[in-house]
């Protein structure tokens, strides 16, 4: 189906991005890009809707309902990012305004950022390494820094969709024994590829575990899914991965029970209020504290700017959205 198109779009990215997708970002559209990355504020952000067709928002804009209420040609939110929990699809929805992401290209850098850490907080890797830069290391012993093998060890994942199965796929690799928890069951040639084991209930998954990596969306019914009551069902030897979303966790919850030795360790690369860090957590050496890098690298941030692009282009020649993200419960087959 055609649609309507839009032959020269107002464009206004909210960050800087990689050089050369400004550069084609510039070539492609009336563009008008950031001179400084800071992020916008809530009075920038409902200046530029009100004065563009596309809005490029990243994960530090907090596209609410009140921000898209003051759009007045706004035709298209083309997030740089896959998740999108920062913008109000619902609100975009009912005002006939598109949403889409980017998906897909930074599954496998995601993935290795979370296998990293599932390796890294068992084998404490990173207080190692702050140990020999403070002069801590004497020199080699039977006991010295012992951490716990991974190789054997059951993973329990949160979330098995792109992500999770690529992390699934790394695990098997290094003979971790494969476990997950998803709204709905993976279909069986997936979950006979990965080897995986699905559980219903989170909980009893949560009781069976030695590893916890979260990789689901961040949404209302995710908020606050590791709680206080269901950190106390992970054995004290347990380790828990976060590469998804902060708010997925209780993070003061989280820091208690990593204070109170109830677990092992936990390797995070995401924060409940970013780029603020709970502080109990920053105290803890069995901890690592990633700066929400998960698909930072030049080849994603790259193939996300194209994605982006393309989703541009759609509006522009009056294309199928390639990526359009939907409310819940709203049908593709609405004014696509
Ligand atoms: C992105 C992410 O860097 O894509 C996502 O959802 O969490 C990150 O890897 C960020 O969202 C960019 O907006």
């Amino acid at each position: 189906m055609v649609k309507q198109s839009v032959p020269d779009p107002r464009v206004i990215v909210t960050r800087r991005l990689p050089i050369e997708i400004e550069t084609r970002m510039r070539d492609l559209f009336s563009a008008n890009l950031r001179a400084e990355d800071v992020a916008m504020s809530q009075a920038e952000l409902k200046q530029a809707v009100a004065n563009c067709d596309v809005l490029v928002p990243t994960v530090t804009d907090v596209i609410d309902a009140d921000v898209i209420a003051a759009a007045t040609d706004l035709k298209l939110i083309a997030n740089f990012g896959a998740g999108t929990d920062h913008i109000d699809v619902a609100a975009a929805h009912a005002r006939g305004i598109m949403v889409t992401n980017t998906p897909g290209v930074l599954t496998e850098d995601t993935a290795d950022l979370t296998m990293a850490l599932i390796l890294a907080v068992p084998r404490r890797l990173v207080e190692g390494d702050r140990r020999t830069r403070e002069g801590n290391f004497d020199g080699w012993s039977p006991t010295f820094m012992l951490g716990h093998r991974v190789r054997g060890k059951k993973l329990g994942i949160i979330g098995m969709g792109r992500i999770g199965q690529a992390v699934a796929r790394r695990a098997s690799a290094f003979g971790l024994d494969v476990h997950y928890h998803n709204r709905r069951r993976a279909p069986g040639p997936i979950e006979e590829e990965l080897n995986a084991t699905y559980w219903p209930e989170l909980d009893a998954m949560l009781t069976a575990i030695d590893i916890l990596s979260i990789t689901c969306p961040s949404t209302p019914s995710t908020y606050h899914l590791i709680n206080e009551t269901r950190l106390k069902l992970m054995s004290k030897n347990s380790y828990i991965v976060n590469t998804s979303r902060g708010e997925v966790i209780d993070e003061a919850a989280l820091a208690k029970a990593l204070s109170q030795g109830q677990l092992g360790g936990a390797g995070l690369d995401v924060y409940e209020n970013e780029p603020t860090v709970h502080p109990d957590l920053m105290k803890l050496p069995n901890v690592i504290l990633a700066p929400h890098i998960g698909s930072a690298t030049h080849e994603s941030r790259r193939e996300m700017g194209e994605k982006v692009m393309i989703n541009i282009r759609a509006l522009v020649d009056g294309h199928a959205y390639p990526d359009r993200v939907l409310p819940p419960g709203a049908s593709f087959s609405k004014d696509i």
